[in-house]
């Protein structure tokens, strides 16, 4: 399953976001370091069920908004030199090895600095790139290890070097192949590559394989418009151009999930409204009415955005329904659309069984688009909503 790692300065808000994005119960809390060893769950991404343009009745989601597993990790918290062994260090940096995708937390109320500690009006896209220092560094570390040793090498064994070091990181040839072409480097040219040239291949790698999304946290805290300014999400939005930048309470997100996991509101996340269903007392309604005026006023707290546009905008997945039964979209035991699985866009249909199980390898014998009842090829490229019968070799 797909990942995506928590990632940010000590303090930032990542195991607020985790805990609103899983219902999972971890530690949070206002000191630097509250987290130490990650904690995994499951979150989900939202998306249209085709149920409803089917006309059956899944009851897998909810008032037709279906909500697929993706996985992610909540970390320890990063600090300046973490390449170095500062703070958590290089065991931070580990975490992020299998991760598809980064959620970077920033505290956009800026009252907390690069260590986590108090601050005021601190100016958080500075954590936005220390992060991403730390990892290419990380990463450079890795590349050097046995420079002196490839040097001997010729082109096609340095780059199965170059890949098995990398491998553990969750990098792909094709990372590396594309990381070459975008530092504009001629890979057979390998040996005469300077410092600086090194380090601009792995600064493309990273990009390639660790994307990031910027998750503006605690944005509640800014109270005023005037506050809002001055701490300037539309300064980390020019400076990160071609990033996506998303202002974020996972304080709210959370309250809100709780509130509805213990029946005192309806709240499906991701939306801008939700509704009280119980008697509840002055206190419970001044943090309720406080949260609804933060939802009128930015539409949503951020969270499920955040997830959504992680796996479908910078990881490039798609949602495709298998089936048993191409005219009833239902599994073996006759349950509708049943499972939802994340693929990555371009995925062949052939594949995609494969990822299901590895037995579908050999047992594939061809599929059927559910919709049209028509066969499809083993290449054939499967597209969002994708509902598919995979037939098999008994
Ligand atoms: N106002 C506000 N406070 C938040 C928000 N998210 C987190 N906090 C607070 O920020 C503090 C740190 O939150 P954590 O979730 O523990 O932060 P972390 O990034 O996991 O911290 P470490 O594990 O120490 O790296 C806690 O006091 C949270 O209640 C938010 O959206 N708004
Ligand atoms: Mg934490």
């Amino acid at each position: 399953m797909l990942e995506l790692a928590l990632v940010g300065t000590p303090s930032a808000g990542k195991s607020t976001f985790f805990k609103a994005a899983t219902l999972k119960d971890v530690k949070i809390a206002s000191y630097p370091f509250t987290t130490l060893e990650p904690n995994e769950g499951l979150a989900y991404v939202s998306t249209k069920c085709p149920c409803g343009e089917l006309k059956i009745n899944c009851k897998k989601c909810i008032e037709g908004t279906r909500f697929v597993p993706i996985k992610i990790w909540d970390i320890a918290g990063l600090v300046p030199d973490a390449h170095l062994g500062r703070g958590r260090g290089i065991a931070f940096l580990d975490d992020v090895r299998q991760a598809k995708a980064l959620i970077q937390i920033i505290d956009i109320s800026g009252k907390t600095d690069l260590e986590g500690n108090p601050s005021e009006g601190f100016d958080s896209s500075i954590a936005i790139e220390m992060l991403e220092k730390e990892i290419t560094y990380w990463m450079f570390d890795i590349f050097n290890r046995d420079w002196k040793k490839v040097q001997h090498l010729g082109t096609k064994d340095f780059l199965e070097s170059l890949e098995t070091r990398f491998s553990g990181l969750g990098i792909s040839k094709d990372h590396i192949a594309k990381a070459f072409g975008a530092a504009n480097l001629n890979k057979e040219n390998f040996k005469n590559f300077s410092e600086s040239d090194c380090l601009r291949f792995v600064i493309e790698l990273r990009k390639l394989s660790k994307p990031s999304i910027i998750a503006a946290n605690k944005y509640d805290a800014i109270m005023t418009d005037a506050q809002a300014s001055a701490i300037g999400i539309e300064k980390i939005k020019k400076k990160y151009p071609d990033k996506i930048t998303i202002t974020v309470s996972a304080d709210i997100e959370l309250a809100l999930r709780e509130a509805h996991k213990h029946g005192i509101i309806k709240y499906m996340p991701g939306s801008s409204s939700f509704e009280i269903l119980k008697e509840i007392d002055e206190k419970h309604k001044k943090a309720l009415d406080y949260m609804k005026k933060y939802l009128e006023k930015h539409n949503t707290t951020g969270v499920q955005e955040i997830l959504n546009k992680a796996a479908l905008e910078l990881l490039d997945l798609i949602v495709v329904y298998p089936v048993a039964d191409e005219n009833k979209y239902t599994d073996s035991k006759g349950e509708l659309l049943p499972h939802a699985h994340l693929i990555k866009r371009g995925t062949t249909v052939k594949d995609f069984a494969s990822s299901i199980h590895t037995d579908f390898v050999e047992k594939y014998v061809g599929a059927i688009d559910a919709r049209t009842k028509r066969k499809i090829s083993d290449k054939f490229i499967l597209s969002h909503n994708d509902i598919v019968k995979i037939m098999l070799r008994h």
